[in-house]
């Protein structure tokens, strides 16, 4: 016996949670379904030591209610992994969003019915639930990918994934840790294990730039008179192509003396700026190699002040093949400064693979490494991922798989023809994850209910955007990524980290304002590039 449901929504991180708010308050009965047994989403899963967010607090933070934003006290400028999931979790109680949450329910598949206009979604455990409205706040970034190592089957020691850590800690105390992937996690997560274990080895297949972050504590003078500029802060966001205050630089680097050059690059890496704000030292670091060029020389100079050991050093500096930013920027405390520790080194897998795992130790093709807990760092099958794991059937039967069997085709981020009345927050094709996430949410959130709206005071019940439009859109993506430098990396903004996925430029490049305005366009249009039925 199924369900029935206005809207059913997939997914309980910072995307599901809004979009069960807004669905609420317009009065539609909704459901969210969570994998997890608790909301938060990315939030939620990466728990492991070490973890925040590099987009400032006050930036990664819902805007819809002021109230909200007066209220809540974030600790830091950079939110501890545990404090957002808190967040997530107040702003589920604060508006009453719990009854229409169902914790516990990962999603298998879901399949339209062309009678009814209406899909179906059935979960692993074998319910099925009905609605009108299919919304996948599935993540970007939530289909965490491990390789598979020979031997794993012998290992006697602990293993973790960053995207799959224990709800219990883990003590590393005078053990020997393997660790394996420098992105991101890998880079948040090395000082912390680095703290108590007798060893640890990090693995490394390609070094990737990593700026300081600079995090601070606020204090409660510093918070307010940050709050006190909120509405501000939030306008300048919602102009810059990151949807965050960087503080951009708009003159390229030849409109500029080498001094003032200098003093840009030294501005971004200190205290003042911090994070993100490098990727914005010239307007042109993303379009011409030159430019970029400077960024990461000066990045890779002050990797060598940092780390004594030139071996070390050599390893952790990018080769000169990956553009600074092509793949998404690191933003650490003391990452480079835990490689001057004795108990503390790095292995080039590129030169020396991993070739198997043993009960206790890890084989490269040159040596072997003991080795008691054993961490994957690997990241995800980015943007895509999640979608595909399910079975999504559209009109007529159409697989979601099959039509995007090579790249992901939607329209405008949004929605994917012959997919009636199922949307993607964030999804491929939209700015997601180049963005402030939190801002980009909300931008798609606020859209889709304003359509819904629109079908529900029309009486119509099935929306689709056409092939033609999404195709479009996919060219305009690609051309897009063209003008910039991020397709000549090996990222997972390409699929390049997954075996066999479709090499194309995932989200949508030319950043958060120029995509509101294609997406308001559509709407003024009389929503362009859809039918209705
Ligand atoms: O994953 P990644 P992540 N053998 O894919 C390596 C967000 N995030 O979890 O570069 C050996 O970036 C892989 O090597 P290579 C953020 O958007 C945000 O760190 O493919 N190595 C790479 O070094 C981020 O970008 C925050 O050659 C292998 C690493 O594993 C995204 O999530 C914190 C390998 C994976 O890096 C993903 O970050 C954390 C193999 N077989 C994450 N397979 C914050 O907000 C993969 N690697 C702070």
């Amino acid at each position: 016996m199924s369900m029935r449901f206005d809207m059913v929504v997939v997914g309980g991180g910072f995307a599901g949670v809004y979009q069960l708010h807004r669905a609420r308050e317009a009065g539609l009965k909704v459901l969210l379904l969570e994998a997890g047994s608790d909301i938060g989403g990315t939030w939620f899963w990466n728990r492991y030591p070490g973890a925040r967010c590099d987009v400032e607090s006050l930036d990664y933070s819902y805007s819809f209610s002021r109230d909200l934003e007066i209220e809540w006290e974030w600790s830091e400028r950079y939110a501890p992994q545990e404090e957002i999931q808190r967040y997530i979790r107040h702003v589920a109680d604060r508006f009453a969003l719990w009854p229409d949450i169902r914790l516990r329910t990962r999603v298998q598949g879901a399949r339209f019915d062309d009678e009814t206009s209406l899909w179906t979604l059935t979960s692993v455990a074998g319910e099925a639930f009905t609605c009108r409205f299919l919304v996948m706040a599935t993540g970007g970034i939530s289909l965490p990918q491990a390789p598979q190592l020979a031997g794993m089957e012998r290992f006697a020691g602990e293993v973790h994934h960053t995207a799959q850590w224990p709800d219990h800690p883990v003590d590393f105390t005078g053990k020997r840790v393997c660790l394996i992937g420098t992105g991101s996690s890998g880079v948040q997560l090395v000082p912390e294990v680095a703290k108590t274990c007798a060893r640890l080895t990090v693995f490394q297949r390609t070094a990737n730039f990593s700026v300081p972050a600079h995090n601070v504590a606020y204090t409660p003078v510093s918070l307010a008179a940050a709050k006190a500029r909120y509405p501000e802060r939030r306008a300048m966001g919602r102009e810059a192509i990151t949807g965050q205050f960087l503080n951009a630089n708009t003159k390229t680097a030849a409109e500029m003396t080498e001094d003032e050059r200098q003093a840009e690059l030294e501005y971004r890496w200190k205290g003042a700026g911090g994070g993100f704000r490098m990727l914005r030292t010239f307007a042109d670091q993303m379009s011409n190699i030159e430019t970029n060029r400077l960024v990461a020389d000066f990045v890779r100079s002050k990797i060598r002040a940092k780390v004594k050991d030139p071996r070390k050093a050599d390893l952790l500096c990018p080769k000169p093949d990956l553009p600074f930013g092509g793949k998404r920027l690191c933003v650490d405390s003391n990452y480079y400064e835990t490689f001057n520790l004795d108990h503390v080194d790095i292995v080039d897998v590129k030169a020396t693979p991993i070739q198997s795992v043993t009960a206790n130790t890890l084989r490269t093709t040159e040596a072997e490494f003991p080795c008691d807990i054993l961490i994957f760092a690997t990241g995800f099958d980015a943007l895509t991922g999640a979608l595909l794991a399910m079975d999504i059937r559209g009109a007529k039967g159409a697989s979601l798989k099959e039509y995007w069997a090579d790249g992901p085709l939607t329209y405008l981020g949004l929605t994917a023809s012959g997919f009636p009345n199922l949307f993607t927050i964030t999804g491929p094709g939209s700015p997601s994850v180049l963005s402030n996430v939190v801002h980009s949410i909300e931008t798609h959130v606020d859209w889709i209910m304003r359509l819904v709206q629109t079908m529900r005071e029309r009486s119509w019940t099935r929306v689709s955007s056409t092939a033609q439009a999404d195709a479009s859109w996919a060219r305009r993506c690609s051309d897009e990524a063209a003008k910039t430098l991020y397709p000549t990396a090996s990222s997972w903004y390409m699929g390049a980290n997954i075996p066999g996925k479709p090499r194309v430029f995932l989200p949508f490049v030319a950043g958060v304002p120029v995509y509101r305005r294609a997406i308001e366009a559509v709407e003024a249009n009389g929503y362009e590039g859809f039918e209705f039925v």
